[in-house]
This record gives C-alpha cells, structure tokens and sequence, in this order.
C-alpha cells in the first residue's frame, strides 16, 4: 500500500509542475508513455509471469497496476505468485490487488458434469487433477515465496480507480478469464467507455489445436472458465477491442534457440526466464499465448494479418457452453454492409498471423534490456 500511496505523490507532484516552463519543456521532450492496466492469472511459470514481465520491461509503457485472477491458478496462489516474478525482476514498485476468486457461474464441480457427458478436457487451469489443491493454500511456488504483499484493495475496485484516474488513455490488458472485469463492470459499467481499449488474449475460431478439447480451440481455456464473466466482458461497450485467440498462439514457441539467447543476458528478466525455464522444458504446449497479446500491443506491426468480428461466446448450458461463437462484420456484397446485430455483439479485432522473427527479435530485446 506504501508503494501505491508514493506513486500517487508523484504524479500529484507532476501535475504540480503542469503549466510551469519545465513542465513544457519536458512535454516536448518526452513522448507520454501508454498507461497500462494489467489483468492477469497466475501460474507460477509460464506465459502469465513471462507476458506480465514483457509489459513491464516495455520503456514506453507505464503499467499503472495489476489484479490477479483465478484461472490457471487459485487466485491466492496467483497473487503470490505475481509479486514473487516483481520481486526477482526488478519490478516491486508495481502495486497488486488480488482479484476475483471463483468464476460468476461456472465451478469445478460443474465442470466434471459436463465432462461427464461431453468428454474430458485436457486443461483445466486450477482444477487440473494432477496439480489440485484447496483455493485458500498457498504452496510454496518453484519460484519461492515472496516478501511483498498485494494492496489492500479489491481487484476490481483497484481496475476501477485506475482506469477513473487517468479517462481515456488506459488500456485495459487482460491476459487471463474475465471474472474480475466483470465484477468491475457490475459496479462501474461507465469503465468501458472511460478505458482507451480493451486488449486480450482469450477465445479460439478455427484452430485445430490448443483447445481444452485439444482439437476444438474454440473451446479456449480463458473464456471457457468463465463464460458468464466473458458474456459480460465481451458485451461492454468498450471503444476498440483486440484479441489474440488460440488460432495465432499455436504459431509460436518458448524455444530452446529463445532461452539459450535469454541465459546469455545479464538482465534481471532474461534471467527469471532463464533460471525457472530450462531448455527442453515446454509449460502450455510451449506456446507463447500472452506474450503475443503484449507484443502485438506494443508494436502492431508484428501482426500481418488480423480480421474485424463480432465475437462473444455460447452460455447456453449445454454441449456448447464455453464456445467461442463469431459472425463476420460485415454482409457480403460490393461495397460490403455493415452487419446488423443484437446490442450485445461487439466488432472486435481479431489476430490471425504474425511476423515470427520480428515477434521473438522484439521479445528477446524487452527481456534483455
Ligand atoms: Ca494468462
């Protein structure tokens, strides 16, 4: 809470410097940095720690705080998990609020039902079998157990006042289920317009790989945990919306070649990479699901093919809940026509391709700096 409460001085002093001619000459020095709200779950190792990691390392971003969410892990192991990766990296200064701790509707026993009469999923993020444990504990990471504390501040509330802080110019970046933006939206529903963009990585359309089904990506794991939460999210009248689905995911990998470029690095986060991800072990498939949603943010030019959708996703409670479901924007014809559609369907930006090399040279520069 200290940190959080000194970084609100400091930019109550900027603002004190506003109008003054250093304040001008600084302006017209320094180009404004992009403000960056980061919604994140939390497995220990992997595409959650490495992505955040690669927003913070970004010299043009500032990241104005983080909430964790329940998904790949409890929220409370989660969150110690986040301010472990902060601590080691150089990065403590970030505030961190624990956010939502079970999705709206869906849980793990309602989850086995469906199993039950639709087939086992492959991943299940906290409810895996093999790595289960009771959302209050908190095991001791690979990682190590952290000295740092998140805010004393609900996730939700904490995306709210950031967002409310600076109207306009804050990108909201979620890389893990929506349950705590849609808490937020429950409470404040005006955070969709007053946020600058809603940035993510989530839903799966035509990919034939990376799916809980394995086979059937649109069954993505994000979205899937909790569909209600993404109904909401995906609903709000955000002004742009960007998403990095399973189906560009796939095309990527945490390389032996990447790590081997990462351990040769002094820097505080090519290390954490490099010390908790030795070559030939491969978390996720091995893909960097996050990682492209943060590098794309930064630099849009590594993407060479994206599409506009009206995307949202099946809760109905059936075979299909979970699904990704998509229409394309606009009818066929010449000049196409804009679609008509139900109020809740939202035109997002959706990712298909992207420049390789560009994407892990611009990965290994961030990590090495
Ligand atoms: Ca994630």
């Amino acid at each position: 809470m200290r940190t959080f409460l000194r970084s609100i001085a400091v930019t109550a002093a900027a603002f004190a410097l506003a109008g003054s001619p250093l304040a001008d000459a600084q302006a017209q020095t320094t180009t404004p940095k992009k403000r960056v709200f980061i919604d994140q779950d939390g497995a220990a190792l992997g595409t959650d720690m490495i992505s955040t990691l690669a927003m913070l390392q970004a010299p043009d971003v500032e990241v104005l705080g983080i909430t964790v969410t329940a998904g790949d892990a409890w929220v409370k192991a989660g969150t110690a998990h986040m301010l472990r990766m902060l601590e080691l990296t150089g990065h403590g200064d970030v505030p961190v609020a624990a956010g939502a701790a079970f999705p709206l509707i869906n849980s793990r026993e309602q989850a086995t039902a469906w199993e039950a009469q639709y087939g086992e999923f492959s991943y299940k993020g906290a409810w895996n079998p093999g790595r289960y444990h009771e959302p209050g504990v908190v095991p001791t990471p690979p990682t190590g157990a952290t000295t740092l504390t998140p805010i004393d501040l609900h996730g939700a509330l904490f995306m709210i006042q950031q967002i409310r802080r600076y109207p306009g110019e804050v990108t909201l970046w979620v890389g893990g289920p929506f349950t705590t933006v849609a808490l937020a939206l429950g409470l404040d529903p005006e955070i969709a317009s007053l946020a600058k963009e809603l940035v993510l990585m989530g839903a799966g359309f035509n990919v034939g790989a990376g799916g809980n089904h394995r086979i059937n990506g649109r069954r993505e794991f994000n979205w899937w945990w909790d569909p209600e939460a993404t109904r909401i999210a995906m609903s709000a009248p955000w002004k742009k919306i960007v998403i990095t689905p399973v189906d560009i995911s796939v095309k990527t990998s945490l390389s032996d070649d990447i790590k081997k470029r990462l351990a040769a690095s002094p820097s505080k986060a090519a290390q954490f990479v490099a010390r908790f991800h030795p070559p030939g072990q491969s978390g996720g498939g091995g893909f960097m699901w996050d990682e492209i949603s943060v590098l794309a943010f930064l630099d849009p030019s590594v993407i060479t093919s994206q599409q506009q959708l009206y995307v949202n996703i099946d809760i109905d409670h059936g075979a299909g809940y979970g699904q990704t479901i998509f229409v394309e924007a606009d009818m066929p014809g010449n000049p196409p026509k804009p679609r008509t559609m139900a109020s809740w369907w939202r035109v997002a930006t959706v990712q298909w391709d992207l420049d390789l090399k560009k994407f892990y040279d611009q990965f290994v520069t961030l990590m090495t700096r």
